[in-house]
């Protein structure tokens, strides 16, 4: 993986970076969105019978209907599959209802990954068996140096340029700071998360340099802060509706919510924002209990044995 030196932020370069950064060439620049984003797996896992009753979620008059959520959860790895990548998933845990949001358990960046303490104490025994697993796959595996940093990888999106943080409800500032020390190469972004559960509920990366929001006052919120803190460039794209806004990048297509779900307009918004195919998924089962389409994937480009 080609490494690149550590950014300070963008407005505070020094001016042989800065000079280096504005003679990127293209092809340098697609081939470090290549490195970073051309994955081989997916790991996933599977849902657990304890997950219709138990999982966690914000409001408990939505009932999950099992066999639906099976089916959809069947038809998302499918389409990582279709996407060219190899799925790997893990043995559901009955003592874990939400293992299936497999996201929150840790942040792979290039071949480097960090295991992450969720903010839900009753989340953290699910960190082990991805610890485990990634070691298998022979990826870098740390651990945060702080044991009060608490985060969920549902309030991380790294962009290629930068670690952005949902600092709310589940995440807070040891993590950032402790997940800064472990990413020497990246910034690490605060951005403040009101009125929903991760930052992830309203924001993702779509592609390469564009970041999708979505429409609620929580989304306007993270959509204020994004422009005024993110260190990268970016290109926002502001849909109507929440749930619209959370996408899989898998470089060569992307996994986006299906048009039934999201409605026509942020349908097309989408699809005419970004250059490569989309694939629609189905998801409503794991919205009932406040999941998202990237929450239950970890993509890498595992190093070649
Ligand atoms: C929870 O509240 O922890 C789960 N019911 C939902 C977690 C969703 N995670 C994610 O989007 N990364």
């Amino acid at each position: 993986m080609r490494r690149f030196g550590r950014l300070t932020g963008i407005k505070t370069l020094g001016p042989r970076q800065a000079a280096e950064m504005s003679t990127q060439p293209l092809v340098t620049l697609a081939a470090r969105s290549a490195s970073l984003f051309s994955f081989t797996h997916a790991i996933t896992r599977a849902l657990p019978q304890s997950f219709a009753e138990h999982a966690i979620r914000s409001d408990s008059s939505k009932k999950i209907e099992m066999a639906r959520a099976v089916s959809q959860w069947q038809n998302y790895t499918a389409a990582l599959k279709k996407s060219g990548l190899e799925v790997v998933t893990l043995p559901a845990d009955e003592r874990y209802p939400d293992c299936v949001f497999v996201e929150d358990t840790a942040l792979v960046v290039g071949q480097k990954a960090c295991l992450l303490r969720p903010g839900r104490p009753s989340r953290r025994g699910e960190v082990q068996a991805m610890g485990d697993l990634l070691r298998s796959l022979k990826v870098e595996v740390t651990e945060l140096d702080d044991p009060s940093a608490l985060v969920d990888g549902g309030d991380i999106i790294f962009t290629g340029q930068e670690i952005l943080i949902g600092a709310g409800d589940r995440s807070n500032k040891a993590a950032t700071e402790s997940l800064q020390r472990v990413f020497r190469d990246f910034p690490v972004t605060s951005i403040p998360v009101k009125g929903c559960l991760h930052l992830k509920s309203v924001a993702s990366l779509l592609q390469d340099g564009i970041i999708a929001v979505g429409g609620s006052p929580a989304s306007s919120e993270v959509l204020k802060y994004l422009k005024q803190r993110a260190q990268g460039k970016y290109k926002f794209i502001q849909l109507s509706d929440d749930h619209a806004a959370n996408a899989v990048f898998v470089h060569d297509s992307i996994l986006i919510k299906s048009r039934k779900e999201i409605g026509p307009a942020n349908f097309r918004k989408l699809t005419e924002a970004v250059t490569v195919p989309v694939t629609e998924v189905e998801f409503d089962e794991f919205y009932k209990v406040d999941g998202c389409l990237t929450c239950c994937s970890i993509l890498l480009r595992a190093p070649s044995k």
